[in-house]
């Protein structure tokens, strides 16, 4: 066999969109027509939709690939596009942020409070002495300090680094070190699990080797004791003292927006720079189109943390460039209760939800009867980001949230893409469960084999990005070398973005997972996503994480931990049996070759804090190596669990 990667799930179901969101929809199948026709045109169209002080004389510079400049010569405020122009056309007086503390207290801030407040904090660091291109870490829990310390950096034309909530000292200071960070923007404390956790003591341990930082700006959530230095304000005693007016000034397409780092699991974290004009395009545009928002009616959601590109791209650019009234959320889904989602649906009439896999497979296990003491008839567009959706989830996902007739909109992109590349549109796609379809209008995506030859529909491959789109990455922080070599030298003039991908019989796009995770088993590459797919396909199953260890006789065999759904009885010989029904499952579903060798039943599975599944250290499991670091673990206890229950299974055959 030489394929790529094998495809061996195959799907029939389609869903096309419910005729009244296709008859109202923002963007019609004539786009894909414009796009085609003259693509550059077509994204010149969608920067019209923000306002530029001076406009571009070239729309894409590819003179020096895979160095672009988009929209060259245009000038814009990317905060004032976020916040002054809606002020301006008579809705400061609209809701932009509904935000909702995990401890039960609320905040509504309308479009002219949130324009005060990013005011306030451009004037205030400016008096700190923060100009245009100093980089700024932001290093908050999702509290509405969050956006307005972004989009005051975006005004002033600093560039932001916002570093997630639940990284290390080690990790925070790494990344304040990599961007040379003059101010950090931090918090007492924000709320995780019903208890206070503490930030600012972490940024003090981190500060310990930050020699570039003046200044430490603390927010108080939580009223924590903190211990204070010389570096530290405090935010209410600063900030919200400043004056509320600021004007803007306008930045070059392509100044330095934000540096937003991976988290890549054992190289040194690479700091993705995103830049101004092409950004903002694609954050807004995608955001318009992929969500189909309305923003006179629409109250839209994204879960996402603030410290992950999602929420960049789709809490704070895209939404707030639209005009969006959306909810904000700081805590985690079971707290207080697991019906904690579906109460704030419920409570804003939330009528478009963005979400992960991880958190619908999580709804899943708690059981349907929970989401189905709420009223979510508000809910009109679903959307999934993060990772491949299971069919069986995305199903679970339009059936018992989206009341069985919602569009479903799986979208694929990166850190490094900025927005969304590969979709479908609500109101034109006849969606299939658990393939993110096509890319999007003005998008050149392409599925190809070893040789970087483009593969027939029904063949797997190598996902590929095959022109340049405005909001892509522009480099890595400080070392162009490894952005070339990261990204574009595996395939001659294309951006490889390191997922496994296929094409359907029809042509649509599969993602199937890292390609670092495909399992070589008696010479067939196959899928974790596929095998994981189904897994989740079974009944009994709500998720599951499959990794290829190594095997005397295979080369690789498939291992498999499995969670349960909510209901399902595990306990001795019914876990055994059910163990061996689910390996058999598996090989009647996708072929004998696709059989795991083993199954473990497990309670959780290891993830990072966006919600993606470690594969990596369930392979050390599987293959009975010692853990290594596990810091970015959601829950460290997790991996106690799986070792334990390692013990316990058994593997026949
Ligand atoms: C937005 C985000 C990027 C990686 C990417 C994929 C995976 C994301 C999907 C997906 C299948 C999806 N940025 N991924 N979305 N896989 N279907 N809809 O997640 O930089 O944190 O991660 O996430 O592997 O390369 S990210």
């Amino acid at each position: 066999m030489s394929e790529t990667l094998a495809n061996l799930l195959k799907e029939t179901r389609t869903f096309p969109p419910p005729a009244a969101i296709a008859a109202a929809a923002n963007v019609t199948d004539a786009a894909y027509q414009e796009a085609a026709d003259d693509r550059l045109a077509f994204w010149e169209t969608q920067a019209r939709r923000l306002e530029w002080t001076k406009p571009w004389d070239q729309v894409l510079d590819w003179s020096n690939p895979p160095f672009a400049k988009w929209f060259v010569g245009g000038e814009l405020n990317v905060a004032w596009n976020c916040l002054d122009r809606h002020v301006a056309a008579g809705n400061g007086g609209k809701v932009a942020i509904h935000w909702e503390g995990e401890p039960g207290d609320t905040r509504t801030i309308t479009y002219d409070d949130l324009l005060k407040s990013v005011s306030q904090a451009a004037n205030y660091l400016t008096g700190l002495g923060v100009v245009a291109g100093d980089r700024v870490a932001i290093y908050l829990p999702m509290i509405p300090e969050a956006a307005v310390a972004m989009l005051a950096c975006a005004r002033l034309g600093a560039t932001h680094s916002v570093v997630f909530g639940g990284f290390s000292a080690d990790s925070l200071s790494n990344r304040i070190n990599d961007a040379t960070a003059k101010v950090v923007i931090t918090a007492d404390g924000g709320y995780r699990r019903g208890k206070p956790s503490g930030l600012k003591s972490i940024v003090d341990e981190a500060l310990q080797s930050t020699p570039s930082v003046e200044h430490v700006l603390v927010v108080r959530r939580t009223g924590q004791d903190v211990a204070w230095g010389e570096k530290d304000l405090w935010w209410h005693e600063t900030v919200e003292q400043a004056s509320t007016e600021h004007e803007a000034q306008a930045f070059d397409a392509e100044h330095p927006l934000f540096i937003l780092y991976t988290s890549g699991t054992t190289a040194k974290p690479k700091g993705i720079l995103h830049t101004s004009g092409g950004y903002l395009t694609q954050a807004a545009y995608t955001h318009h189109a992929v969500f189909d928002l309305k923003p006179e009616t629409d109250v839209y959601w994204c879960t996402a943390d603030i410290g992950w590109v999602t929420g960049h791209s789709y809490i704070v650019y895209g939404p707030l460039a639209n005009g969006a009234t959306q909810v904000m959320y700081e805590g985690t889904p079971d707290t207080p209760s697991k019906s904690r989602f579906w109460e704030i649906v419920d409570r804003y009439k939330v009528s478009i939800l963005y979400t992960a896999p991880t958190l619908i497979r999580t709804m899943m296990k708690w059981g349907a009867d929970i989401p189905a003491g709420f009223d979510l008839s508000s809910l009109r567009i679903l959307g999934s980001v993060g990772e491949p959706i299971n069919p069986e989830a995305w199903m679970w996902y339009r059936e018992t949230i989206g009341h069985n007739n919602t569009p479903v909109v799986d979208t694929w992109w990166q850190t490094e893409t900025g927005a969304i590349m590969i979709s479908p549109l609500p109101g034109v796609t006849a969606a299939k469960p658990g393939s993110a379809m096509t890319p999007l209008p003005g998008i050149v995506a392409d599925v190809v084999d070893d040789q970087g030859k483009s593969v027939p529909d029904g063949g797997g491959g190598y996902l590929v990005l095959r022109e340049p789109w405005p909001s892509m990455l522009r480099t890595i922080w400080g070392d162009d070398n490894r952005f070339v070599e990261t990204y574009w030298s595996r395939f001659d003039g294309m951006y490889f973005a390191g997922d496994g991908a296929k094409k359907d019989d029809d042509g649509h796009i599969w993602l199937l997972g890292r390609v670092d995770d495909v399992m070589l088993v008696s010479g067939h590459n196959i899928s974790t996503t596929e095998v994981e797919s189904a897994l989740v396909s079974h009944p009994s199953v709500a998720e599951a994480a499959v990794v290829g260890a190594t095997d005397p006789t295979t080369g690789q065999a498939i291992v498999a931990f499995t969670i349960p759904r909510g209901n399902v009885d595990t306990a001795g010989d019914a876990g055994e049996a059910l163990i061996q029904e689910l390996r058999n499952h598996v090989a009647k579903t996708l072929g004998p070759i696709a059989k795991p060798r083993q199954i473990m039943l497990v309670a959780e599975l290891p993830k990072t804090r966006s919600g993606k599944i470690m594969r990596r250290l369930l392979r050390d499991v599987a293959e009975h190596r010692s853990l290594g670091d596990v810091t970015t673990l959601q829950d460290s206890t997790v991996m106690d669990l799986i070792a334990n229950g390692m013990k316990d299974s058994k593997s026949d055959d």
